[in-house]
């Protein structure tokens, strides 16, 4: 098993020890490749192991205990598993040797892994641990990834067995099958648009300089996902932001109105990134994705191109940049600037001076932090006031639980991420509710001296739930959260504590938060954040859902939350 792990170029396992895995923790003790980390929560594991496949050189690995330790991690794993992100996860299991029954840990972990894993293993013979973990490895990487479950029983663990061979890992190569006649179409199709336009996700995070080239020819405006926030730098003259329909920000709405046809590449147009679906793209569509099963859903495509960004996105470039002059796109660029500095004039404008405003922060942050910042949000209202607020630089990574939408996830995901990258700043922009959930993983920060740097956005609500209950049902439910002493809890934990009370303590206090990172202690910085105003994306969103609701329904919920208005909740 580690001789396995470690030709594969693993660097790290994240998880618990437990009677079902304890030799294969001792085997990992030994290696001189691989760093077994002990975390506090299985689930903080598999959001580590995430981070590490999002932004290391090796796959995230769990080797975590059956069933408890499983039902643990699941989340971390359904993130990945919906997020595309490749993860190996290995745990021990039963004794398949003894007769006795109700062993501890005894229920059915491959069907409990199927529906959030690309495949399931169970080893059932000595011979089979190497190549087992090698085709499970090929399989997570290959098409689009995702997390594979091996399950290893403890009597093959316990139990010595000889095998004949130990074979070193060799790759096999997918042969892309891109075909020309596409291309040309694609390139043709965008090429002839009045106002073509492009939407880049993921996926296309290894092609934005063939982006950049297409969009320059085209004079194309670029928008992205949330999960693409990184996929295009916030820094060229066509990036618009997120999304491109009634969710979107204004440059990318304005930018997007006359779209006449779109380029759109690593994504799948899920709902996030659609706003709900309210973000229609034009008919003339070129959609690319590696996943085939992406393509022609949601929205149908004039061409769809089922591959890799990194092979279609250079023959492309070429393609379309072989097609007449580069468009003069001046124009289009001078509009993009004044509705980004009219947005953000709008967010400074709202500043009410008692709490601290968002504009304010990011624009701290952008200013002290690196570009190529390692940026992980959790899932609420802070991670679209991020998406929105927080320009992400050319070497700028950023990424957040998107599909599965697992809240908990950017306490531990900067763990992983900071274990990866040393060398890097990775700034984690969390909610209160998030953090509450996830939050003891400061320990294994601590523990592992990882400077990594945690903002709370502390509002006292599970905000982005507080903010959809508001309009339809005039009274909030279960979002008020229980206080929390930050500084205690930095104390307790062995982390650094930088509070954020109002407007004046931001500049000064990023840079200490940045300082205590810097000497290898993480941080928590605890901001009186003001949420007293809705991002684009939650105010579109609840208006695209409300407008999709029948007649009846609508007068149902607009009649309930006028009689509350008038006669208290
Ligand atoms: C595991 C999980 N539980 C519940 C939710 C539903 N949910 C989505 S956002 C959100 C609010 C998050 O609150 P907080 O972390 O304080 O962030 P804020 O919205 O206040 O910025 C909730 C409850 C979820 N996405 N994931
Ligand atoms: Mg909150």
């Amino acid at each position: 098993m580690r001789h396995a792990l470690e030709s594969i170029g693993a660097e790290f396992t994240f998880g618990i020890p437990g009677v079902h895995n304890i030799e294969l923790y001792d085997e990992l003790k030994a290696s001189e490749k691989i760093l077994p980390v002990l975390v506090t929560h299985e689930v903080g594991a598999a959001f580590m192991a995430d981070a590490i496949s999002r932004v290391g050189d090796s796959i995230g690995v769990l080797a975590i205990v059956p069933a408890a330790g499983i039902t643990h991690a699941m989340s971390g794993i359904g993130e990945a598993y919906l997020d595309g992100v490749p993860m190996l996860v290995i745990s021990g299991g039963i004794r398949t040797d003894m007769a006795q029954k109700f062993q501890l840990h005894d229920v059915d972990q491959q069907a409990l892994m199927r529906p959030l894993t690309k495949a399931t293993f169970r080893i059932e013979r000595y011979e089979d641990a190497i190549p087992t973990i090698y085709e499970a490895y090929r399989i997570a990487t290959s098409g689009e990834p995702g997390p594979v479950f091996v399950e290893l029983p403890a009597n093959l663990q316990l139990l010595t067995g000889d095998v004949d061979d130990m074979p070193a890992y060799s790759p096999v190569a997918e042969p892309s099958s891109i075909s020309s006649a596409d291309i040309a179409s694609a390139a043709e199709l965008l090429a002839t648009a009045a106002q073509p336009g492009i939407f880049v996700g993921w996926g296309a995070r290894h092609v934005a300089k063939d982006i950049a080239r297409i969009a320059d020819h085209l004079g194309a405006p670029v928008a992205t996902t949330l999960q693409g926030l990184a996929s295009f730098p916030a820094t060229h003259p066509l990036h618009t932001g997120m999304g491109f329909g009634p969710a979107s920000v204004p440059a990318a709405e304005n930018a997007f109105k006359e779209c006449d046809a779109m380029l759109a590449v690593g994504t799948r147009f899920a709902e996030i990134c659609t706003g709900s679906y309210g973000a229609v793209p034009p008919k003339n569509l070129v959609h690319i994705d590696i996943n085939p099963g992406t393509l022609n859903v949601n929205y149908p495509a004039k061409v769809a191109i089922a591959g890799d960004a990194r092979d279609v996105g250079p023959t492309l470039a070429d393609a379309v940049c072989g097609i007449g002059k580069p468009r003069d796109h001046a124009a289009t660029a001078l509009r993009i600037a004044n509705d980004k500095g009219l947005y953000r004039k709008e967010w400074r404008d709202h500043d009410n001076g008692d709490r601290v405003s968002p504009s304010r922060l990011f624009d701290a942050l952008r200013e002290q932090l690196d570009d190529d910042v390692i940026l992980i949000a959790d899932d609420g209202n802070h991670t679209f006031l991020t998406a929105e607020l927080m320009p992400v630089h050319d070497g700028g990574a950023f990424f957040s639980p998107t599909d599965f939408n697992c809240m908990g996830y950017c306490v531990p995901a900067c763990i992983g991420a900071k274990f990866a990258k040393p060398e890097r700043q990775v700034v984690g922009i969390v909610g209160d509710g998030a953090f509450l959930m996830t939050g003891l993983e400061s320990v294994t920060a601590a523990a592992n001296e990882l400077g990594v740097v945690w903002i709370v956005f502390n509002d006292g609500e599970l905000a982005q739930i507080a903010q959809a209950q508001e309009v339809p049902y005039q009274r909030r439910t279960c979002t008020t959260i229980g206080s929390l002493d930050y500084e205690a809890f930095a104390k307790a934990t062995g982390c650094a504590y930088v509070p954020i009370q109002s407007n004046e303590d931001i500049v000064d206090g990023v840079a200490s938060a940045l300082q205590s990172a810097t000497d290898n202690k993480p941080v928590i910085v605890d901001v009186r954040i003001d949420y007293s105003r809705k991002t684009r994306f939650t105010a579109g969103a609840l208006k695209t859902n409300l407008a999709r609701f029948d007649t009846r329904t609508k007068i149902r919920m607009v009649g309930r939350a006028l009689y509350r208005k008038v006669f208290g909740a």
